[in-house]
């Protein structure tokens, strides 16, 4: 059994603003956070200087988006991330929200977690580590009375639990990169990374995540970790569910990149927003109950 999500009619949704300049040439990799009857979309956002900041949009209907006119996260003079705020990842937690987001600044990568209570005015909490490392995002609920993340040093993805959202421990790889010749296309044979936060099940976490093998092209699919030990993989299709075809997914600022940075599930249906060629952020949906079948026992 395989699983292709369906491109929206619609798609692309959100485009570059060249009335803004801080977003006038690319705006991809957003998370999307439904909450009290409205979709709320952060997505990263890089004008012609290149530096990436953080923009809001807000819709009813998940669809047709109304966005604010400054970025609610950016990076100021002397703070360490001056270079760009990256790929937000938001998770809502214990009744707040929580951003997970690259800060991009002299030394590399590093991985930021903000939070919010309103989902504008954001305030750092602490970086999961201080050294080059990406893709991370929050489970939406303690897992054994500890919070939980999804992280990527290269190329792992991998887990660690927390007391507090400052102090990690526990680092754990629970996927990797697999062989070429073990998986579709070879599709995650390189380098892989989580996408937006995982998704309870009955049967266990469903863990979205991208990858590329030598080509270099950004395919995405799903595993199945277990509910309360979830460095356990209880399943991992080898094949991929979407992979670039559409020409703003095969050309745009990065060639050959579906990425994602947000998997919700509203009604039966999965809606998995995602950024084609780094530049325009697009929608492919699938029927809930194929996606936890295809994670629980797809080819
Ligand atoms: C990854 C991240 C993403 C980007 C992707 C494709 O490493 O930096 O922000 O979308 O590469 O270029």
């Amino acid at each position: 059994m395989r699983l292709q999500l369906q491109r929206h009619a619609q798609s692309p949704l959100l485009y570059p603003n060249p009335q803004h300049p801080w977003e006038s040439l690319n705006v991809f990799n957003a998370a999307v956070t439904e909450h009290n009857g409205l979709f709320h979309m952060h997505y990263r956002a890089q004008g012609v200087d290149f530096v990436s900041r953080i923009g809001y949009a807000v819709s009813g209907n998940g669809l047709t988006w109304n966005r604010l006119e400054h970025p609610v996260l950016q990076p100021h003079d002397g703070r360490s991330d001056y270079r760009g705020v990256e790929d937000p990842r938001v998770t809502p937690l214990e009744g707040r929200f929580y951003m997970c987001y690259t800060a991009y600044g002299e030394t590399g990568n590093y991985p930021m977690i903000a939070v919010s209570d309103n989902l504008i005015m954001w305030e750092d909490v602490a970086p999961l580590e201080r050294t080059e490392n990406k893709d991370h995002v929050l489970f939406p609920e303690k897992i054994n009375g500890r919070y939980a993340i999804l992280h990527r040093r290269r190329p792992h993805i991998w887990i660690a639990f927390s007391d507090d959202l400052i102090h990690w421990d526990d680092h754990t790889i629970i996927l990797s990169p697999r062989e070429a010749g073990t998986s579709q296309d070879n599709w995650d044979s390189k380098s892989i990374g989580a996408n937006g936060g995982p998704v309870r099940t009955d049967d266990g976490w469903l863990l979205f995540y991208h990858g590329y093998g030598s080509e270099h092209i950004y395919r995405q699919s799903v595993a199945l970790l277990d509910l309360n030990d979830p460095t356990r993989v209880l399943h991992r299709p080898t094949t991929h569910i979407i992979e670039p075809t559409e020409t703003w997914e095969l050309r745009g600022d990065v060639p050959n990149v579906i990425f994602s940075c947000a998997n919700i599930v509203v009604g039966d249906e999965l809606r998995f927003y995602y950024a084609g060629s780094d530049r325009l952020i697009g929608l492919a949906t699938a029927p809930f109950a194929d996606v936890t079948a295809f994670a629980k026992r797809g080819e």
